[in-house]
């Protein structure tokens, strides 16, 4: 069993009902849910618009895995209505976005394919979280003394330290 620890976002439709969604099909395809952190309303990070987003972090145990974690956020996006995918420049308006951000000590940064055949990039631990307060105020909440395997902080070590002047 493998720890799992994901970016849950929502700024379209009803983002807390999208949120609920996202976590039940979570549990179901991917495994057992350990920790839900509180849903956070927070600015648009990166881009501008009027919609503020609802944003948590997720802990789970996987025997899948990452391509197949993909894959399956990816299917679960879709089916929440997301429409248009993040090309990794400029971001726009969701219902949902699921990101991974670490799976175990995992360190990637790969194409991959995926069982569809499709080919997607995947870098873990996730490489913008520790810019992010939006990733990281959720994730203290249920994982502080988790330490990112690449930059050696724990995650409330990163997030003080981005938020210190
Ligand atoms: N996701 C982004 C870009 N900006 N800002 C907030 N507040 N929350 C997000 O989830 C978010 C963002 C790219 O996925
Ligand atoms: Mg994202
Ligand atoms: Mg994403």
């Amino acid at each position: 069993m493998t720890d799992l620890y994901l970016s849950l976002g929502s700024n379209q439709g009803n983002r807390r009902e999208m949120l609920q969604k996202a976590v039940q099909e979570l549990e179901t395809q991917i495994g057992r849910v350990c920790a839900l952190s509180e849903f956070y309303e927070t600015a648009p990070w990166g881009f501008t618009s009027e919609n503020l987003f609802l944003n948590a972090a997720i802990h789970l145990k996987t025997l899948k895995t990452p391509a197949e974690i993909l894959a399956i956020t990816q299917g679960i996006e879709k089916q929440l209505g997301r429409k248009v995918k993040s090309n990794g420049i400029s971001y726009q308006d969701r219902p949902i976005d699921i990101d991974l951000l670490f799976y175990g000590n995992c360190c990637m940064d790969e194409i991959i394919r995926l069982a569809d055949g499709r080919k997607q990039k995947l870098t873990l631990p996730h490489k913008l979280m520790h810019e992010r307060d939006f990733v990281l105020k959720p994730l203290v909440e249920i994982a502080p003394d988790l330490r990112h395997p690449v930059l050696n902080y724990s995650v409330r070590e990163l997030w003080q330290r981005l938020n210190t002047p």
